[in-house]
Order: C-alpha cells, then structure tokens, then sequence
C-alpha cells in the first residue's frame, strides 16, 4: 500500500508531463481522479448510466486518468464489446463487472474493497497490482496475471473465488483466502510466484509450470500439480528427458523409481509432451496438431500412435495404456509376423503383458485387430473387465477364466464366441505337408518291386499342428494307387496332399506248344498227361520261383464255337510244377483225368493276379 501510495504521488508529480498527451487525447476534459457516481460522470467515460450502473460497451482508453473511483453502491459494467484500459488506478467500493477487456498496465492499481465479478467472457489483465482489501473477486473468465501481482490481503473478507482460469507469471500473494473451485485453474508460469500465507482451497487444478514458485502453505484438497521444464524444447520434460539439454526422442522415468521407457519415432505433425505423471509417464499431443500422426514406441515394442488431442498414460512392466483423450491406436509388435491392435478411445484402458500380450479392458471397451502372419484378420471389442491373452507366434487368443463376458470374436467374417477359458486361433492356413520315402509321384512299379508306403510329416507356422500326419491310400496290387496325407492345424485346418503311382502287372509267356492258345480247343485223350510250358517275367526279369504261380482245373461245358486243336504229344507222370533250368521254362504236367467227353479250362494264375487260360476236351 505504501508503494501505491507513492505511485499517485509520482503520477501527480509528473502530471504535467501527462497534460500534453490529455490535451491531445478525445478525452482531455476528464479531471485526473473520475468518481462514477451519475449520468454526467458515467458519460465522461463514455458511458451509460442508468442508475445505480454505468454500462461501457465501447473501447476506452484512459490515458492521463489517475483514479477511476467506483464508489460503493455503484456498478461499472464493462459489455463483452467493452474494452477499458486504465494506466492508473481503479479503486472499487462498489462492483466491477467484466465481461469484455479490462487491461491495468504499467503504473496502474487496481484497488478492490467491493466486489470484481469477471464473467466467462472477460478477461483481465493485470499489468501491475491488484490489490484485494477486504473486498471479493469473483473469476470465471480468465485472468492474466502479466507482470504485476495480485494480492489477496489480511483484510477481513478478501476472498478470491475462481472457476475460470487464472495465469500467473507475475505473483499471487495470499494472506486471505482463494477457493479455486472444481474447473478452476491456476497456472503458475514461468517465472510466476504464489506465496500463500493464507488458505488456499483447492477443488480444481493449480499447475506450477517450469520454473514457477509456490511457497507458503500448501493448498487444501488438491495438492500442486507440479510440472517441470524442457529445457531443449523437445517435448520432453527435464525429469523424464534422457538428454535433458539436447533435442532428442528418449524418455524414461526409471531414474525416478518408475518402469516406463520409451522413444518418440515420428513427431509427425504433432506437438508432444512427455511428462512424469506419479508412477506413469503422460505423452499428450496438442490439440493443435494437424493431420500426420506421432508415433511413439513404448515398453520396448508398443507403438502408439497420437493424433491431434490425443494423450495417454503409460506404464511399463506390465503395459498399462490409459486413454485421457482422444483415440490412441497401439500396436504391439512380437517380432513375430503378426501384429496386434489396439485403438483406444476416451475412458479405454488396456493392460498389455509383455510377449504373450494379455489385453486387460479396464474402462471402456478397446478394439482390437489381431493380423496374423498368414494375414489372417481377428477383431474383436473388449469389454470392461474383461481379458484376453493374444499369442503372437500361434495367433491363439485366450480368454481369461476370471471373464465376466463371453468376448464375440471375429475371425474373417467368421464369428467365434470366446467363452472364458476358451481359445480361438485367428489361423486360416492349413499344414504344409512333406512325404518321405522311395515313392513320387507318377512313379511305376512291378508287382513285387513296391517300395514300404510312405510317411509324412507336416508343419503349420502359426497355430502348431495338432496330432500326427498319417498316410492312407498304400496298396501293393496291381493298378494305379494315391497316397493321401492328412494333418490337422490347432485352428482345425485341415491340409491334405497327394502322391499317385502305379503298380505295373507281369507278363506271362505261354502256353507253349504242344498246347495251343487262343480261342482253341485241345483235345486230348482223358488219362494222359499234358506238360504245360510257360514263362513268367517281371519286366525283362525272367521269375523262377515255382510259388509265383498257381494252376487251377475247372470243368466247363464243352463249347461247340471253338476251334478244335489235338495235343500231339503227350507225356507220362503225375501233374507236378517245376521250373527246368535246362529249357528256361516252367512246365506244369498235368495228368487229365480219366472221363472222356469233358472239358476243362487250365488256368495259370501269378502272384500278380495276372493269368492264361488253356481249353481242353477230354476224349
Ligand atoms: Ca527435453
Ligand atoms: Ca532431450
Ligand atoms: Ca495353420
């Protein structure tokens, strides 16, 4: 007070020197002190009364003007069109309601014992002192606090109420009382100080910004939200800034007994700031950014991705992503191929375990993309309080037994009910499967001459095959055959594939003479016995082995369409097969029965199924 008391003085001393510009100004009529007390006095400030209240709707400039005086019982309504500038100095016994711009700059005071009422749409800007005695100001507007101060005194009654925001890079000296309600805000500045001597109620947020002051008592309720500097201006706050004085993209909090660390990738078009935030770390990006997102790697493999407004709290260790605002897409990288996503919006938040990747939904209900490797899409809404375990490697996702809800998942355009407990695979690829062994495909083999079936083994890259691989389809018969080989993925793909061969038939030579072949009928005198001569081969491979080859006699009615042929010779001995090494040849002799006027067919049958037949009539 005794520093404004000397400031009037001053101002009455150099008054003449002021005279100059009064006499120049529009307003060079006005005396040095202005009382608002009646129409003639409202009017001399351009305004207009109407008893008790002078309305200001137009922009003035005080200049010259020592003391604006509002007595008490009078109001001074500045419109939100009004504009008032006053270099010196205002004393309030009545009431000051802003609703436009109300500047005190350089040498002028502002002395309230009555009432400031600052609206939503005012603001005031303080360039000196405002000094509050006994008096009550009322903030819902915004209040700069420039470079000269505000003091609250002892004053019984000196009470500052504020809902609106009030900036502080001058000072708040409080030795009354402040009530910054719920929304309030007090942003101590740079090079602001508050000193608090007094009570300081506090439901809304006071912010010590970089280098701002706060002394005194602490605040009531909510304590001061203290935030440090950046002194390289990249975003990254001293406390969490790995280079502090260098422009850089590395943030941590381990320093500060925190688990979270992280690199900014792209800034993109975004402004970020990345602040220490309890045990968590805050990345915010201004509401300013444009288009092009920032994309943020955290925990050593999330990459969040922040557009305009966006801002998160983070967590490492176990992830814990909490969306303030905006929509944050997060994607989780396993190195493996596939990739999951999470976009979170306002009120979302997600726990991520590390590796197998549990999304706990612990507000809000996240969406989240699963792309697996073989680019198999799985989406799915994850309600609150609920969890999934997404495997990476496997594309398995698993609900968590302790699920309230049964999570609706869709795979492709399929949809999947996720039980608790249960598993889906976001897998659409079958095995591959690899035959081993001696057979490939459209090979040819000799009856006899097949190789062992073959086995099969098979591989599935993303859900893991389930059981075995089995091979159906062997045969060693004549004929053409295809091997089949069957698995199973964990997804319930099931792969198949195929390798086909063929078994090829002997060749029998014979019956050589004396028998005759072909639709010919021997006749041969019944008793005797035939030799039957033939050759078996396999290939080119003459067989020897008496076992190959069976003769089978089967009487048949006589035929009267056949040739008729005669065995000319014939000989002796029971029927026997042999091999005779000596003609190179197999000779069956076949002892006839002794019944005249019958026919039989001889048929040689191989191991291979193949035969030939002889007709014979008895006589
Ligand atoms: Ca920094
Ligand atoms: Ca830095
Ligand atoms: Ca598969």
């Amino acid at each position: 007070m005794g520093d404004l008391t000397y400031r009037i003085n001053l101002i009455l001393v150099v008054f003449f020197v002021f005279s100059i510009t009064i006499l120049l100004s529009p307003e060079n009529a006005y005396a040095i002190d202005i009382t608002i007390s009646d129409q003639s006095s409202c009017e001399s400030i351009r305004g207009t009364w109407s008893s008790p209240t002078c309305t200001l709707a137009t922009t003035l400039n005080l200049v010259g003007v020592d003391n604006l005086i509002i007595p008490r019982g009078v109001t001074l309504l500045i419109t939100n069109s009004g504009n008032i500038t006053i270099p010196g100095a205002v004393i309030i016994n009545g009431q000051l309601e802003n609703n436009g711009m109300f500047t005190s700059p350089g040498n002028g005071d502002v002395i309230n014992s009555g009432i400031i009422i600052n609206t939503n749409s005012g603001t005031i800007n303080i360039e000196n002192s405002l000094a509050n005695i006994g008096g009550t100001i009322t903030n819902s507007g915004t209040i700069n606090i420039i470079a000269g101060s505000i003091d609250n005194t002892a004053a019984a009654g000196s009470t500052i109420t504020n809902s609106g925001t009030i900036n502080n890079s001058g000072g708040i000296d409080n030795a009354g009382t402040i009530n910054n309600n719920s929304g309030g805000i007090i942003n101590n500045r740079l090079g602001g100080l508050i000193d608090n001597s007094g009570t300081i109620n506090n439901s809304g947020t006071i912010n010590s910004l970089c280098e701002a002051t706060y002394s005194g008592n602490p605040p009531i309720q909510n304590p001061i939200n203290n935030l440090p500097c950046d002194n390289d201006a990249d975003g990254i706050f001293n406390q969490v800034d790995i280079e502090p004085d260098i422009f850089s993209n590395d943030f941590s909090d381990l320093s500060l007994g925190g688990t979270t660390t992280g690199t900014i990738i792209i800034r993109g078009e975004q402004t970020l700031t990345i602040t220490q935030d309890s045990d968590r770390v805050r990345i915010n990006a201004a509401t300013s950014g444009r288009t092009i997102s920032a994309s943020v790697s955290v925990c050593g493999g999330t990459i969040l991705l922040f557009t305009a407004g966006d801002e998160i709290i983070v967590k490492c260790g176990s992830v814990i992503v909490e969306v303030i605002a905006g929509q944050v897409e997060a994607v989780l990288d396993a190195n493996t191929g596939s990739t999951t996503t999470a976009t979170l919006s306002a009120g979302d938040s997600l726990t991520f375990e590390p590796l197998t990747f549990t999304l706990q939904s612990n507000s809000g209900t996240p969406s989240v993309v699963l792309v697996a490797p073989d680019s198999t899409v799985a989406t799915f809404d994850l309600p609150t309080g609920n969890s999934v375990t997404v495997d990476p490697v496997t594309s398995a996702l698993t609900a968590a037994e302790t699920n309230p809800d049964t999570v609706i998942v869709f795979i492709g355009e399929e949809q999947h009910s996720l039980p608790s407990g249960s598993t889906v695979f976001a897998d659409t690829t079958p095995p591959s499967i690899t035959f081993s062994g001696s057979i490939n495909d459209e090979d040819n083999f000799y009856f006899g001459d097949v190789p062992a079936s073959l086995a099969c083994s098979a591989f599935d890259d993303i859900s893991g095959v389930s059981g075995t691989c089995t091979v159906t389809g062997y045969s060693t018969e004549v004929g053409t055959h295809t091997l089949t080989a069957t698995a199973t993925d964990n997804a319930g793909n099931v792969g198949t594939s195929t390798i086909t061969y063929h078994v090829l038939a002997w060749t029998i030579s014979g019956f050589y003479p004396p028998v005759d072949m072909g639709n010919v009928l021997n006749t041969v005198k019944n008793g005797r016995t035939v030799p039957m001569k033939f050759e078996v081969f396999k290939g080119t491979t003459e067989l020897t082995d008496i076992t190959i080859a069976t003769l089978s006699l089967t009487q048949v009615t006589c035929s009267t369409e056949m040739l008729i042929g005669n065995i000319e010779i014939t000989s002796t001995g029971d029927t026997s097969l042999r091999y005779d090494t000596s003609s190179g040849q197999f000779i069956y002799n076949w002892k006839t029965p002794d019944t005249a006027n019958v026919c039989y067919d001889v048929v040689l049958t191989t191991s291979d199924t193949s035969t030939i037949t002889a007709h014979f009539e008895l006589t």
